[in-house]
């Protein structure tokens, strides 16, 4: 990477284009234009730039004749890229300066952007950062995805209940970053049947779709830091191959004939809104595979065209499967090798083997995919003949190994014996790829121990661990713009791409000057919250309270339910215990449950009820206020994250695979309560014990806990405070004169086992929430860990992980252009 490269600006003639594009594109006048067309116009001008450095990039043969890696993914959870790609561009200044000539505030129309709400949570955002990760060290890439024409649904809350309403990211105008590629489109089937047939004296097979729809792709910048490398996420939208259906137009039957193209387009119409829980729905694997077989065979285009042989694929691609939603792809480039490309299988299993490899982002059981094969069998026949075929053959390893042992094979095998007969998408993945993944050291470990022993058996070194990051361009140095001067007033401006820089500044975690300086910032960021917080959900904060803040998807295991019993515990102690001091408390929540994921949305509905009586009594006298702030986002966590004190990451141990956010917070400088979980372990062993407050069971415990029998109400009936506050839940205290509306979430912790332990961790989070109390009111030591965790967590960078997966995984290199 070139350091601190600015790219030559023509400050007039990029003027000249937004006012181009707002007349000629956007149909309006200077006069007229509202900051939306302004918004637009201004994107359509920087994308014109930047498309001209994807197009070079494409056709650049240092690039072609290198390694690239693909990242294959259902979900990219990009965020607002304009503000960004400014800061990747080194542009910034200019274009703000161009606007203000123009009557305009760029940060205003940086508003205007709506959030590509392209994925779930975690796992499309890791996906986002390593492609800013990519692209920022000249890894050769292409991200592959879906286009989908709504995106993660809107959230907003009627009466405390959680509402969902589509989100139509591209709005009615399109989005000006993204740039369609009608050359690259491809045509994707699927039902029909296999045909046999004689080939020069040999037995063959091919398969006949029934329908078939076409991929078109487009394409969004991503932009790398200080570099005109610009490499493409490509995203596929499905159509309808048209004339559709001649036979129907010609008996005149043109509704029907409109139905297949309505029909066609439903393949990407939605994100399928899940998150760690898998729903086997037909619609689902047909995105999968069209999402599979796009990619697939866009990456043979651009290996063919480069003039590479077929052999050489896995010398200069690498397919890297995010988690097994698009596992399909092994089959299908199994199937091109051998039924279209004409290879036997032994030659296509050696190409195929050696080119993917596999990130597993979860254990949870629910979470872990499995199809039908009956349906994949209808959808897909030809795959499901070549899954039994590796099956085959891997079953036979099974027994050379552990002769007699049928265990094992039920175990192992990719199809799972039962009622209805299942395919295990992970077992696949494994089976088919060069390297196996987790995402954290402790998740890394567990995938071995718990998940995939017998696999590590026969396969020793396949698995393997890459710590997750976060790019801190986007995390910091965009998010953050008071705390990253700072910074570089004292270290230079390096550090967004060398994050381990950051550990110079540990030399002034006891200097008095910086420390005053950085709460100075910590408060200004409160303040810009407190301020969003007033306009939006008409509620008052004080920037002096701690800022407690928990922001992740809903789910039991991350235990937003634990936080909400440590809130009541707090409500209780100030309305019963004369004695009880504490420091002003804001307790934020932001996440969205699944549609579908009852027992979430009753936690959203108890949370948003209690803090709805909280924060008017006056009892309390403003001691502690609760804030769910609605349609988290990445935008929202952009103005969150900077303004935590409070990082809550307090899954139950062995659940969480990593999490992402808890790296995010810290380094903006909050301190983390966590538990030994994801990778709070390792946030721990760089930060140090002293500037982290870790608390509840580890995973050992939680075994043993379980084996000998776990019973919630042991906890409730031995600790008078955990009782008192669970009993809150009952009666009509937050419900006025509806007794029980929050019994749903009290029952999941008593009559319904806890399954996440919430009660077995309470004593002890409320420990450890009483120490930071005490540490927060010493505001000179309080600013001193909070410095050192922006400090010591360099390693959480996702250049640092790219750099991972290139050394141990990829073997690839950069180019430099
Ligand atoms: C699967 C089948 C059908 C429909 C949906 C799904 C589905 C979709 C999304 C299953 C899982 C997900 C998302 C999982 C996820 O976000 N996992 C998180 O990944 C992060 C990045 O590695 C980790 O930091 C988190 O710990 C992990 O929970």
């Amino acid at each position: 990477m070139k350091p601190t490269q600015q790219k030559s600006f023509d400050t007039a003639a990029f003027k000249q284009s937004v006012k181009k594009h707002l007349t000629s594109t956007y149909a309006t006048t200077e006069e007229r234009a509202s900051s939306r067309s302004w918004y637009l116009a201004m994107g359509s001008a920087l994308a014109e730039l930047t498309t001209f450095d994807m197009l070079q990039t494409e056709q650049d043969s240092k690039i072609n004749n290198a390694k690239s890696v693909n990242y294959l993914s259902l979900e990219f959870l990009i965020g607002r890229l304009t503000g960004n790609n400014l800061i990747s561009l080194g542009l910034y200044e200019q274009v703000s300066q161009a606007m203000t000539d123009l009557g305009q505030s760029l940060t205003d129309l940086l508003e205007e952007e709506r959030d590509p709400s392209l994925g779930n949570g975690g796992l499309g955002r890791l996906a986002a950062c390593f492609m800013d990760s990519l692209a920022a060290q000249e890894f050769p890439t292409v991200g592959y995805g879906l286009h989908y024409e709504y995106g993660l649904f809107k959230q907003s809350f009627v009466d405390g209940h959680q509402q969902e309403s589509p989100d139509a990211w591209r709005c009615v105008e399109g989005y000006p970053w993204e740039i369609a590629r009608p050359e690259l489109a491809q045509e994707i089937g699927f039902y029909g049947h296999v045909e046999v047939y004689q080939e020069e004296g040999k037995e063959k097979r091919r398969w006949i779709p029934g329908m078939s729809v076409k991929a078109m792709p487009w394409d969004l910048p991503i932009v790398g830091y200080q570099s005109d490398t610009v490499y493409p996420l490509r995203l596929w939208e499905c159509r309808a191959i048209a004339p559709f259906s001649l036979a129907s137009f010609n008996n005149g039957d043109y509704f029907e004939a409109q139905h297949a193209l309505i029909d066609a387009g439903n393949i990407t119409k939605v994100l399928y809104p899940n998150d760690n829980h898998e729903k086997g729905k037909t619609l689902r694997l047909m995105q999968q595979y069209f999402h599979s077989a796009a990619s697939v065979r866009d990456i043979l285009r651009r290996h063919e065209e480069a003039g590479h042989t077929l052999a050489s694929l896995p010398k200069y691609e690498t397919i890297q499967l995010n988690d097994t939603h698009p596992t399909i792809a092994i089959p299908e480039l199994m199937r091109i090798l051998i039924d279209e490309k004409g290879l036997g299988w032994d030659e296509a299993w050696a190409i195929s083997s050696e080119t993917f490899a596999y990130t597993n982002h979860t254990l949870l059981p629910e979470a872990l995919e499995t199809w039908s094969e009956s349906l994949i069998e209808r959808l897909l026949p030809r795959h499901m003949e070549i899954i039994y075929h590796i099956n085959h053959l891997f079953l036979q390893e099974v027994r050379r190994k552990w002769p007699g042992d049928v265990a094992k094979q039920q175990k192992l095998s990719i199809i799972e014996e039962g009622f209805h007969r299942m395919v295990r998408m992970a077992n696949l993945s494994v089976i088919g790829s060069y390297a196996v993944n987790g995402v954290a050291a402790l998740h890394s470990q567990l995938v071995k121990r718990d998940l995939f022993p017998e696999f590590d058996d026969l396969y020793p070194s396949k698995l393997q661990n890459v710590t997750n990051g976060i790019t801190p361009r986007r995390w910091l140095k965009f998010c953050n713009p008071d705390l990253s001067e700072l910074i570089s007033s004292r270290i230079g401006n390096e550090w967004p791409a060398h994050l381990e820089q950051l550990e110079q500044i540990a030399q002034y975690a006891d200097d008095a000057e910086f420390q005053q300086q950085f709460m100075a910032v910590k408060k200004r960021n409160k303040q810009r919250l407190a301020d969003w917080v007033k306009e939006h959900l008409d509620v008052e904060l004080d920037t002096k309270a701690i800022f407690d803040v928990q922001i992740k998807r809903l789910h039991e295991y991350k235990r937003q339910h634990l936080n909400m019993l440590h809130i009541l515990s707090l409500y209780h102690r100030l309305l019963n215990d004369p004695e009880f001091d504490m420091v002003p408390r804001v307790v934020f929540f932001a996440a969205k449950a699944a549609p579908g994921y009852h027992l979430a949305k009753d936690i959203i509905f108890a949370i948003n009820k209690i803090a709805a009586k909280i924060n008017h009594d006056p009892r309390i006298g403003n001691k502690l206020k609760v804030v769910f702030i609605p349609d988290y986002r990445v935008s929202i966590a952009e103005i969150i994250i900077p303004a935590a004190d409070v990082s809550e990451q307090i899954s139950t141990a062995g659940k969480e695979a990593s999490g992402t956010g808890n790296m995010k917070m810290a380094l903006n400088g909050a301190l983390t309560i966590g538990t030994m979980d994801g990778a709070n372990v390792e946030i721990r062993e760089e930060v140090g014990d002293d500037n982290i407050y870790i608390f509840g069971l580890d995973v050992n415990e939680v075994v043993s806990l379980r084996s000998n029998g776990y019973n919630p109400f042991d906890y409730y009936h031995a600790d008078p405070l955990l009782k008192a506050s669970l009993d809150l839940l009952l009666g009509d205290e937050f419900t006025s004169g509806e007794p029980d509306r929050l019994r749903a979430t009290y029952d999941s912790l008593l009559d319904g086992g806890d399954p996440y332990l919430c009660l077995a961790d309470f004593a002890s989070y409320v420990q450890a929430h009483q120490d930071m109390d005490r540490q927060y009111r010493d505001q000179s030591s309080w600013a001193k860990k909070a410095i050192l965790n922006t400090a010591l967590v360099g390693k959480f960078s996702s250049d640092r992980s790219i750099r991972d997966y290139v050394n141990n995984i990829w073997k690839l290199e950069a180019i430099e252009r």
